[in-house]
């Protein structure tokens, strides 16, 4: 397990929260670093475990393919600080990445003869063969089959490779043929744990794609947006969060990302407190397939927000004003009828100031309580006749493109849960933008941040209904041991939680769940090893050029970092 590590940094002027541009730190757009050693990808600590790694993925390529990968690309998993289940509703959310990652060693040294005519060929080995075995697929030049029914590993390279693709026809012509690939995986990040491996995966595919047909630079943006659309081929409609915070992170801060007018990243870092503040993620080791409970649980809770969208505007706005299509996943989210329901008001009343988003989300609160007010749900016929359309066509645009069960849709808590959680956020940022008040003790400032997670989880359990007993378990354990905030982190229904914990109370509160729960399940030591990590805010995506530098070599004097040997 690793040594406890205060993610708070010592940089406590508002200045250095956000430098550059009077407030916020610029967007970090640009290209995909090209990492030149390790140090550049991971923090200090866990340099020596990650060159044992991939001098191994790099030495098993040699020996699976016969001949030295030519690059690795790389991005991470993530874990979600606050703003859950409201990127989907292009709300802002502020999440961080983490050590954990998907490594794709690659060569396109394959011969032409290889491939079936009119195809190129793409051979995906992991080095976890036994549970996810070698595939090998002839595709044709001009389309990339998914079948999204089956739950089958390299789905989500094939959606990163059709994403690529479709960018690189745009760049290059209609008639681009891809280069052929052999793949070696390597993946850190538990699959449904929560921390958002199938972003990782994806993102880190994409990126492969790229790389290997021949782009020098890949632009950050550019790889997000298709890493997000991407991801929805493989049968989850899903926001953006995981992917930015995968693709844009930077070492050392965590990222608050803004969906409109356009995605934008930014790096956020924080107040030095007193006593140090520490995020703690624990496993609940109850695993969330969102692929298979997506019909009951995400796409459902997707299904409900764009409803609850439509349905406020109908009752709210004058009528016949539409709502605007935007990237979210069904082209209608809470963000647009916000926005639209503001603007009208402004406009109708020759406004000339404007509200704060902070009031115009408490309001929102007010009216979806007072608009919606039906607890136990709307069935499919109640809200085609608010929409005024038919049950067939309400059907065609909220639940054809993936399939979802319900006989009532419970519109009144996803509006309630999507406008709070997005209030929470902006508290949450401007306690960041703050001093706190007495920098010897800032026990108060660091309860009202923690305060900020557990209404989060308050929220996520009973209104967005999110949860699950193991999660709530978990947080009650750690808030009794001194945690200030405790939360489930991403999807939930199992998964990650996420802890604010004093420096000091660390291990107060890992021997609580050692003592409350895990000790209660049946772990391997595997498991055990991996139950609970300090996290540290981590770089996102970067490509390692193998050809350039060689194999990766762990310096003796560690401290210094490791350097690539030349070959
Ligand atoms: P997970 O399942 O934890 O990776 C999912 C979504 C996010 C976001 C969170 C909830 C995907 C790939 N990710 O995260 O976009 O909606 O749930 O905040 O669907």
């Amino acid at each position: 397990m690793l040594s406890p590590f205060p993610i708070f940094q010592s940089s406590p002027s508002r200045q250095d929260i956000y430098p550059r541009t009077g407030g916020y730190q610029s967007n970090m757009a640009g290209p995909v670093p090209v990492a030149s050693s390790l140090s550049d990808i991971y923090t200090i600590d866990a340099l020596g475990t990650q060159a044992k790694r991939w001098n191994s993925l790099l030495t098993r390529f040699q020996t699976i393919y016969g001949q030295p990968a030519e690059f690795v690309a790389r991005s991470p998993g993530r874990v979600n600080i606050i703003g859950e289940h409201i990127d989907y509703s292009l709300y802002p959310v502020l999440p961080m990445a983490i050590t954990a990652d998907s490594l794709l060693a690659v060569s396109t040294n394959v011969a032409s003869s290889n491939a079936k005519e009119g195809h190129y060929k793409i051979k995906i080995a992991n080095v976890q063969d036994a549970k996810f075995p070698t595939h090998e697929f002839d595709i044709p030049y001009d389309a990339v089959d998914i079948d999204a029914t089956v739950h089958e590993w390299t789905n989500y390279f094939k959606s990163g490779l059709r994403g690529a693709l479709e960018l690189l026809r745009k760049k290059h012509g209609a008639d681009f043929k891809p280069k052929s690939m052999q793949i070696l995986m390597d993946g850190t990040v538990p699959a449904g744990g929560g921390l958002s491996s199938s972003a990782a995966f994806v993102s880190s595919s994409a990126l492969a794609v790229m790389v290997a047909n021949g782009e020098k630079t890949v632009d950050k943006t550019e790889l997000t947006e298709l890493a997000i659309v991407s991801e929805r081929a493989v049968g989850v409609n899903s926001g953006g969060m995981d992917q930015s915070a995968s693709v844009f992170s930077e070492r050392g801060s965590a990222l608050f990302v803004s969906f409109t007018p356009s995605l934008k990243a930014r790096a956020v870092s924080f107040p030095k407190t007193n006593p140090e503040l520490t995020f703690l993620i624990a496993q609940s080791f109850v695993t969330a397939d969102k692929f298979v409970t997506g019909p009951i649980h995400y796409n459902l809770r997707v299904v409900e927000c764009s409803l609850a969208a439509a349905y406020l505007n109908a009752v709210l706005n004058p009528p016949g004003t539409p709502l605007p299509s935007d990237a979210s996943p069904l082209s209608v989210s809470l963000h647009g009828f916000h926005e639209t329901f503001f603007a009208l008001q402004e406009h109708s009343a020759g406004a000339t100031s404007s509200k704060s988003t902070e009031s115009q989300l408490e309001e929102l609160v007010a009216l979806t309580e007072k608009t919606l007010d039906k607890k136990d749900g709307y069935t499919r016929e109640e809200i085609a006749a608010v929409l005024n359309i038919s049950v067939d066509e309400l059907d065609k645009q909220f639940t054809s493109r993936f399939p979802v069960r319900a006989e009532k849709f419970k519109l009144r808590q996803r509006a309630l849960h999507v406008f709070s959680e997005a209030l929470r956020v902006l508290k949450f940022m401007s306690l960041l933008e703050q001093q706190p008040a007495n920098t010897d003790d800032t026990s108060e400032y660091n309860a009202q941040l923690g305060g900020l997670l557990n209404q989060t989880q308050d929220s996520c359990r009973d209104v967005y209904e999110c949860s699950c007993n193991e999660i709530d378990e978990l947080c009650a354990s750690a808030r009794r041991a001194g945690s200030y905030g405790s939360r489930l982190t991403g999807a939930g229904w199992g998964g990650c939680s996420v802890h604010l914990v004093p420096a000091d109370k660390v291990k107060a509160v890992k021997e609580a769940w050692e003592r409350e729960y895990y000790s209660k399940l049946d772990l391997t030591d595997e498991q055990k090893e991996a139950a609970v990590v300090v996290s540290k805010p981590g770089s996102g995506s970067a490509v390692y050029l193998v050809e350039d530098r060689g194999p990766v070599v762990v310096d003796d004097r560690i401290g210094d970092g490791l350097r690539m040997a030349g070959r």
